[in-house]
């Protein structure tokens, strides 16, 4: 690891200026350079419990409900018959690694919240994964935004299950921890609640490029 600091410095000298426009703020603003020598454009698999939950399409239920006029518990065949939003984008993990042009689709979060009414009071979103101990949060504000989206489709097909399938939370402005996986209830809430890593110093508003000390 030390070699490869050094290695890192000195070619984030001689290369500082002229490849700065075609990196990423992380790479810019990472100043070992270790971040850039991280190898590959490829998903790390995370899991915070020993493995992979699986529920099937046909398993599969999203809770919608808390502070709400309607709540609902939606299927997969619910969300894929609302309208789609489809992106593409460079997916970032907080400790370096990203993999460019990724394709995703799924609901705008913001058509959710609209489909089950959000009540008076209201300012903010927890989330729960069917793997019983991931959590995350967004403040409503947060949520509106388009390109904040829950996900049944990435890389070219359905969300499979080690990427959190049947269905992700996929948040684009934000590092890849906000992105919760194996998505099973979204709770409407009055208080941000710190999600799982939040708990141990990440930012609640993981801004990609400023936050997290970048
Ligand atoms: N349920 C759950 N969601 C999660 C995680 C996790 O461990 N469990 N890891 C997060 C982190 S830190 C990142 S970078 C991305 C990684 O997504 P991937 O496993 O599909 O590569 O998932 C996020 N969502
Ligand atoms: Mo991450």
């Amino acid at each position: 690891m030390l070699g490869l600091g050094a290695l890192g410095v000195v070619a984030g000298k001689s290369i500082q200026g002229g490849l700065d426009s075609v990196l990423s703020p992380i790479q810019r603003l990472d100043p070992t350079g270790l971040a850039a020598l991280i190898p590959g454009d490829y998903f790390r698999i995370y899991t915070v419990t020993s493995g992979y939950p699986l529920e099937t399409d046909a398993d599969y239920r999203l809770t919608v409900d808390g502070m709400v006029d309607t709540p609902r518990v939606l299927t997969v065949a619910d969300l894929q018959a609302m309208p789609a939003t489809s992106m593409v984008r460079t997916f970032q993990c907080v400790t370096g690694w990203q993999v460019p042009n990724v394709h995703w689709t799924g609901v705008k979060l913001s058509d959710l919240l609209g489909v089950v009414g959000v009540a008076k009071g209201a300012t903010a979103l927890r989330f729960e994964s069917f793997d019983g101990v991931y959590t995350e949060s967004l403040t409503l504000a947060q949520a509106a935004r388009p390109d904040v989206i829950v996900a049944y489709s990435m890389l070219g097909g359905a969300v499979s299950r080690e990427h959190g399938g049947p269905v992700r939370l996929y948040v684009a402005p934000m590092y890849g921890y906000k992105s919760i996986k194996w998505l099973s209830r979204i709770t409407v809430v009055d208080t941000v609640e710190p999600g799982y890593w939040e708990h141990y110093g990440y930012a609640v508003d993981g801004w990609i490029g400023r936050s997290n000390g970048y």
